[in-house]
């Protein structure tokens, strides 16, 4: 539900047809990616605070400025504010936008994945690591090298190894990107052109450093077609996830400007996947972003909208909710209002 239908929004309606309320009420929470690690739930959400920068297409208005961790019990409990993670203060190389992280566990150590803007307005992507899955974080100086654009999520394969996909166009600044170099002139493609894919690097043995240079992604139609820069209902905008679901490989996404959220599905981490659906329906609040997780032997999307601030896009609030697959391997696509 894009922001300029929001006049229209009945939010008393809304908050009874909906098939989720906010897990955290406290404060705005955003882009939750969430992992099972021993057993207990964790969620790592941006920290959305109105910071009063005035709206543009950049994002600005998004001036989130530290993390904190949530965990529950199970999927039914309580929902424990972790308190303070990390804070832009104490990452050397970065200045503002702490926009959607993502974390890992590797031998007992926490690795927390997140993108900000450096002082010159370049979005890079940094880890902080930690003994505990809450934090306190404690920040690499450096940036991770050849790391650029927003939105990381890192996945294990069943084979130990670790991919750290991410990506954003527009304020996200991936259109800027081709074969990983920066150029101010580069723009996204014109609509008749192959869209921009999103980008995935294996990650080092100490997961601080790309083991091989980022490779960009394809999504293809059912045809084989690399999907098309003008196909926004479903082409890739930001907010990538991995997961597998019976050996294959399920590659999410949100299409931006038009609100889904979507999947395609491969044959391993690198792709390419075919699309094959949406996974999520417009919610209220301009962004949609999500994570998809396993908890108990069911499915999971946690997602996030901005009923709680009654439609102000950088004020927005996660959820959750139960996903479904078919016997052939597609997801049932939720509505998150109800029909
Ligand atoms: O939270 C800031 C940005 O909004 C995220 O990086 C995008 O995925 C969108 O949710």
């Amino acid at each position: 539900m894009p922001e300029d239908s929001i006049e229209q929004i009945n939010f008393e309606t809304i908050d009874k047809t909906a098939i989720s309320q906010p897990l955290v009420k406290h404060m705005y929470t955003a882009d939750p990616s969430a992992h099972v690690f021993n057993g207990k739930i964790y969620i790592y959400p941006s920290h959305d605070i109105d910071a009063g920068i005035p709206f543009n297409d950049n994002g600005d208005h998004f001036g989130m400025e530290d993390y904190h961790v949530f965990s529950m019990e199970n999927i039914e409990s309580e929902v424990v504010d972790n308190g303070l993670a990390l804070h832009v203060k104490d990452v050397k190389w970065a200045e503002k936008q702490m926009w959607a992280p993502d974390a890992a566990c590797k031998n007992g150590k926490y690795y927390l994945y997140f993108p900000a803007k450096r002082a010159d307005g370049i979005f890079q992507i940094g880890v902080a690591i930690s003994d505990s899955p809450t934090g306190p974080f404690i920040a690499e100086s450096e940036a991770i090298k050849g790391s650029y654009s927003i939105d990381p999520a890192v996945f294990e394969d069943n084979d130990g190894k670790y991919y750290l996909y991410f990506g954003g166009i527009w304020g996200g600044q991936l259109q800027k990107y081709r074969n990983n170099q920066f150029s101010e002139d580069n723009e996204e493609p014109h609509r008749s052109e192959p869209a921009l894919g999103p980008i995935v690097a294996l990650l080092s043995d100490d997961m601080k450093q790309f083991a091989e240079a980022p490779r960009e992604i394809k999504i293809l139609d059912k045809n084989g077609d690399v999907l098309l820069a003008g196909n926004n209902e479903q082409r890739f905008f930001e907010g990538p996830w991995m997961h597998t679901y019976n050996g294959k490989y399920y590659f999410s996404y949100s299409t931006g400007d038009t609100h889904f959220i979507c999947y395609a599905i491969g044959d391993n981490p690198y792709g390419p996947f075919t699309y094959q659906g949406r996974i999520l329906n417009p919610v209220i609040g301009w962004t949609s972003h999500h994570s998809i997780c396993e908890v108990e032997g069911k499915w999971y999307l946690f997602y996030h909208d901005s009923s709680l601030s009654k439609g102000v896009t950088h004020l927005r609030s996660i959820k959750v909710t139960e996903i479904t697959y078919n016997e052939d391997g597609t997801i049932n696509t939720i509505d998150p209002y109800g029909k």
